[in-house]
């Protein structure tokens, strides 16, 4: 029953409150693989601020069998069906509506709605997909109480689940049987969740601190329940921490997840019955690597933040997004510091903000962290409103203070329990809290793009004063051509030429007030002067922490950078020094290549740097390994003009084996001091370890060097941990050494049960960097472990190779953009949500030369002609090209 969807863009500025309420909703579910029944029992009651004699309900891809208003059929005259939907026409004011229908979830390819995940039933409903199940208004302004029965074969379905708390449960004749789910916190729809299947449990339980017992319940595949411990660890310290640190409970007796296979995103927060992707739940050493541990351990958190921050406050409507998603990573963000390192999290932040988030808002897609309009409500679960949303929160934050910002969370809960609300209720319950008028703040919720902040300074050595002139401008985005000042906070501190922090003492204050302050931004420019400054000029550290989502020039000198790098507190500010410093020497020798002058050589300044931060290593080896990761291609292509795909490859390649080449000594020390003899651990010293040792054996073996390769050799053949072994496989093959292919096949067999890990061979397999990339990928699609149906493994493949691979993705022939073109149109038709985020791949085709411009342009003109594209696959091509 597909339709040809509406490429009508939904409006921010048309929002109306809902036509009916409907505080209560029983479902009833037959379940069989293709042909599911689904009837539910809706009460309704007209909303004294709703408007217009008609209710629409939302229903896509089921087969309406029939339809009673109080019990009697419905008269033809009374509603009308549309493709997606039915209109009752002047329904009386209150009334139960009951809908039959039959479902499909065999053939649900699309992942929205009912759907079979390896013999799983399973639901997702965020953003629209109940409206695959059942008809409804499906929006989240309207919550309901939702009572769940389900009724499934027993020995294919013994385990049946719903949100809330079990009621009751029986047998049936035929080999069948029932269970029935009550949740008593009224939800929207897209909080709905069902899961029936044969699963495995893992049970544990939680105090919450006013006492009371809450069960936790993990669910997965017999198989992988080995693997479910450290989320289930991860699920007991987020509770913990929501207490401690926002003063947050849980309010059910039972929190169930279940972990499947094929899910589009990493997991979704349905009330008491989370859903999680496989990918973001299981963990053991010898399958994961520890990224992995440390995403497992956020997502959970994530989801689990989520039945506040979501849940019992959630969004009026979908534009308001980023209300729950950017405070919800906020949070995840907050905990994952207070469990690790803050200042190695909160880099590791800014690298994903700059690498995406700056790219996304640079680009055609660019939008507000609450856009004003969409075509696909799914395009918009980008980095802008989840990653720059969390950033203006920190804003917040920073702006408020701990103190101030809880009172204002405080406030927004005891306002808002319960409801669906805007933004504006958000920043208003801050300001209320707070005092302050956020009224320009709230620029960052309408106006896209990354704002640019160039500072001038002036040292006067007779007042001993520091002016700086700080002036922010941001670039045009779509639709968006002039831009008003931003509220930016810029956390900053003056550092003397001795090393030490400065007291900070502006004009017109009678004494200094400590060595770190907050300046405020609010006009197109400003001037700040620093007096009192003896012992000569000092260097401004300025946006510690990141405290703004922005570029900052601040024309730093090479000495200047040497001396942040060495003498800062914190940590962001020594690290981006560092990557400036680097960025300066990568970006000369792109400008040499395109010159046609190709050096052997790298800058004597950026070897010493590293060197010194090797020096230092063994103070904190987590920030040591940042310290001495060059700048990624993105970072770099996005300071250039035009991309230079070659050039970036050429500036990587030197400075990696140059450094690993003139440091040799050094590295391998910090691999020997870095490596534990003892069991594998996961706690974050360990952690720590191996990211430096790691990163010393990387830059051993970019130097093609005897003793670094035999050292990644016997790495790969002792590795007790998936981080050890995978480092060393990516090094044999991506430096090309003669085991290259033995070492894939070997891994290939060992782990071939493993889904997870086979999609790390995969993944490893699309990046590597060289000119045969796009026919190995396609080589690899024939591979019988490939399949589309599971979107992990689409994005471990082709996802790896649109997305990390420059050189190979962008070949000058174009193979690269027709192979991507080629299998997200025919993935289009299964899966269109993955297939536009794949898509977007080609959005920034206006960065690079004509050649390439002209190439990635025809192949998104051929998206758009294609027949029967979806809404979301629409959306990205046609404002890629606009
Ligand atoms: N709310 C989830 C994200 C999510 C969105 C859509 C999904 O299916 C299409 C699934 C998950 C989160 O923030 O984790
Ligand atoms: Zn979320």
């Amino acid at each position: 029953m597909s339709q040809a969807p509406t490429r009508e863009p939904v409006y921010l500025k048309d929002y109306r409150p809902p036509a009916f309420l409907t505080p209560e909703i029983e479902l009833d579910f037959v379940l069989e693989p293709e042909a599911t029944l689904v009837t539910s029992r809706q009460t309704f009651r007209r909303n004294p601020k709703g408007e217009g004699r008609e209710l629409v309900l939302f229903g896509e891809n089921q087969d309406l069998l029939a339809l009673t208003l109080n019990g009697a059929p419905l008269p033809p005259e009374r509603w009308r069906k549309e493709s997606d939907r039915i209109v009752l026409l002047d329904p009386p004011d209150e009334f139960t509506l009951e809908v039959r229908s039959r479902i499909d979830p065999a053939a649900n390819t699309a992942l929205m709605g009912l759907y079979i995940s390896n013999g799983v039933f399973c639901t997702q409903c965020e953003p629209e997909g109940f409206r695959r199940i059942t008809y409804f208004q499906d929006r989240p302004d309207v919550m309901a109480r939702y009572r769940v029965r389900i009724e499934a074969d027993r020995s294919a379905c013994p385990v049946l689940l719903s949100n809330g708390n079990p009621i009751d449960r029986g047998d049936l004749p035929g080999g069948r049987h029932w269970a029935l789910w009550e949740d008593p916190f009224p939800k929207p729809s897209y909080l709905f969740a069902l899961v029936a299947g044969d699963l495995a449990c893992l049970e544990d339980e939680f105090t919450t601190r006013s006492g009371r017992k809450v069960q936790l319940r993990l669910y997965s595949e017999a198989a992988n329940i080995g693997q479910c411990h450290h989320a289930l660890a991860s699920l007991k310290k987020a509770m913990k921490w929501d207490e401690d640190r926002y003063g947050l409970e849980y309010d059910l007796d039972l929190f169930q997840i279940v972990a499947v296979n094929d899910f589009n995103f990493g997991a979704m927060e349905n009330k008491g019955l989370n859903i999680f992707n496989t990918s973001a739940t299981l963990a053991r050493a010898d399958t994961s690597t520890d990224f992995d541990f440390m995403n497992v351990e956020r997502v959970i958190a994530h989801e689990y933040f989520h039945n506040w921050t979501g849940d019992r406050v959630t969004c009026r409507d979908w534009f308001q997004l980023t209300l729950k998603e950017g405070l919800t990573v906020f949070r995840d963000q907050q905990f994952s510091a207070d469990m690790h390192s803050p200042g190695v999290k909160r880099i590791g932040d800014v690298v994903f903000i700059r690498d995406v988030q700056f790219a996304e808002d640079a680009g055609p897609l660019a939008h507000p962290i609450r856009p004003d309009r969409y075509i696909e409500i799914n395009n918009f679960y980008t980095a802008t409103v989840y990653q720059k949303g969390a950033e203006v929160i920190r804003m917040l934050h920073t702006l408020l203070g701990e103190e101030t910002y809880r009172k204002g969370i405080d406030l927004y809960f005891q306002r808002h329990d319960g409801q669906a609300v805007t933004c504006e209720d958000f920043v208003q319950a801050m300001a209320d809290a707070s005092g302050r008028d956020l009224g320009q703040f709230m620029r960052w919720y309408s106006q896209a793009g990354t704002p640019e902040l160039e500072v001038r300074r002036r040292f006067d050595p007779d007042r001993q004063a520091l002016t700086l002139e700080i002036a922010q401008r941001t670039p045009p985005t779509p639709g968006q051509e002039e831009k008003l000042p931003f509220h930016i906070p810029i956390r900053m501190g003056l550092i003397g030429r001795d090393g030490t922090p400065r007291r900070l003492q502006l004009e017109g204050e009678n004494e200094p007030k400590g060595t770190e302050r907050v300046l405020e931004l609010t006009e197109p420019a400003q001037r700040f002067t620093f007096i009192g400054l003896e012992g000569g000029e000092p260097v401004p550290s300025l946006l510690r922490g990141f405290s703004a989502p922005v570029k900052l020039d601040a024309g730093y000198s090479d000495d200047e950078l040497a001396h942040l790098m060495a003498h800062d507190t914190d940590d962001f500010v020594r690290w981006d020094a560092g990557q400036r410093l680097a960025s300066n020497v990568l970006l000369a020798l792109v400008g040499d290549h395109a010159a046609g002058r190709a050096p052997s050589t790298l800058d004597r300044r950026l070897i010493d740097a590293f060197a010194k931060s090797l020096d230092r290593a063994g103070e904190d080896p987590a920030f040591a390994a940042r310290m001495l990761s060059l700048p990624s291609s993105s970072y770099l292509g996005q300071q250039m003009q035009v991309i230079d795909v070659e050039g970036i490859r050429f500036a990587l390649d030197l400075a990696r084996r140059e450094l690993g080449r003139s440091l040799h000594g050094a590295w391998l020390a910090a691999y020997r001091a870095n490596t534990d003899e003892g069991p594998f651990s996961i706690d974050t010293a360990a952690i720590a370890r191996r990211s430096l040792k790691n990163l010393a054996l990387a830059y051993l073996a970019y130097a093609r060097d005897e003793e670094g390769q035999a050292l990644v050799r016997t790495q790969y053949a002792r590795a007790d941990n998936m981080t050890d072994c995978l480092s060393a496989l990516r090094l044999i093959t991506e430096t090309g050494m003669p085991e290259s292919e033995a070492a894939l096949a070997s891994f290939y067999e060992k782990w071939e049960k493993e889904p997870l890990v086979v999609n790390k061979w995969f993944s490893l397999q699309a990046m590597i960097e060289d000119e045969a990339a796009p026919e190995r990928v396609e080589h690899l699609m024939a591979h019988p472990a490939f399949t589309w149906s599971n979107p992990n493994r689409v994005r471990a493949l082709l996802g790896s190779f649109a997305m990390m691979n420059l050189v190979g993705f962008h070949r000058r022939d174009g193979a690269g953009y027709r192979l991507l073109t080629d299998k997200v149109l025919e993935l289009d038709r299964r899966n269109p949500q993955v297939a536009a985020r794949l898509l977007s791949a080609l959005g920034r085709w206006r960065r690079f030369d004509e050649h390439r411009q002209s190439l990635m342009r025809a192949e998104l003109e051929r998206v758009v002609a294609t027949p029967g594209l979806s809404r979301d696959s629409y959306e990205i091509a046609s404002k890629s090209l606009a």
